[in-house]
């Protein structure tokens, strides 16, 4: 017991690849973007002493939803650059303590750095996320080139927004059929702005901060990724092509027919049929 190389663990590799393939996109610049992932304590039990807290950290917030719960999360000020040559820096294990209001780090953050800025909106999304999928484990933000140019040239409109994306590929509608949630420009950092994005977490696997980034949910970080950057791939379609003539487009009554045959609940208030 918890004496492997937690380098060496699946969720670890997993979680930095996840954070290289985003910053390789260019969708994660300087410190931007952050990664949470629910952990199970038999899988951090293999990899560290769950009863040596290294540090306790206070989260500033109260998460007794999640008291017992691990975390791997992604430092405040670090690069996702760097978190592949660098994890013991650049990332952390925790534990939410029993009172709710504490980090009992276990490994990570070793030069004496602590948690994401962004801990409140994901806690707080993984508290609003479990209620809806018990098996969410995964909430991660990034700043997607294309996702946040169309921020500033389209209307910031769940529906309108939603089915701009859906039509700039056939898949979208399958791959996000509960669609895209939005939140206004808002002072990032702060409870305010988690309680807010956990409250569209209700709704949405996927959040846009309006002229910031997105946040994506999943059960694993390829869902979550998968969903960026699906969103991504269609806003790029849309940026590259919004200044121009539309001389064919995706029908509502195609996309409806695409849901269907997918067998997916998808957003039907979203489209004009
Ligand atoms: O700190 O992206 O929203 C990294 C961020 C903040
Ligand atoms: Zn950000």
């Amino acid at each position: 017991m918890g004496n492997k190389d937690v380098l060496n663990a699946p969720f670890l590799r997993a979680f930095v690849k996840t954070a290289s393939n985003m910053y390789r996109l260019g969708w994660d610049e300087r410190n931007g973007g952050n990664i949470s992932y629910l952990l199970h304590e038999d899988e951090v039990a293999e990899y560290l002493n769950i009863n040596k807290v290294v540090r306790t950290i206070p989260l500033g917030f109260d998460a007794k939803e999640l008291i017992g719960k691990y975390f791997l999360v992604t430092g405040t000020g670090k690069y996702f650059k760097n978190v592949e040559e660098d994890p013991a820096n650049n990332v952390g294990i925790f534990r939410i303590s029993k009172d709710g209001l504490n980090a009992e780090l276990l490994w990570g953050y070793e030069d004496g750095g602590k948690f994401t800025s962004e801990l409140p909106s994901h806690l707080m999304s993984h508290i609003a996320r479990l209620k809806v999928d018990p098996e969410n484990r995964v909430i991660l933000h990034s700043h997607p080139t294309y996702t946040l140019a169309m921020n500033f040239v389209h209307k910031l409109d769940e529906k309108e927004f939603t089915h701009t994306l859906w039509e700039m590929c056939t898949e979208c509608i399958v791959v996000f059929p509960d669609g895209v949630g939005i939140l206004p420009w808002m002072l990032c950092g702060t409870n305010s702005i988690g309680e807010a994005t956990a409250k569209k977490m209700e709704e949405f696997r996927l959040v846009v901060w309006g002229m910031h980034g997105i946040y994506g949910a999943g059960k694993t970080l390829d869902e979550a990724f998968g969903l960026v950057e699906t969103v991504e791939k269609a806003a790029q379609i849309y940026i590259l092509t919004a200044h121009l003539p539309r001389v064919n487009t995706i029908k509502d009554s195609e996309m409806k027919e695409l849901a269907e045959y997918f067998g997916v609940n998808y957003r039907k208030d979203f489209l004009n049929l």
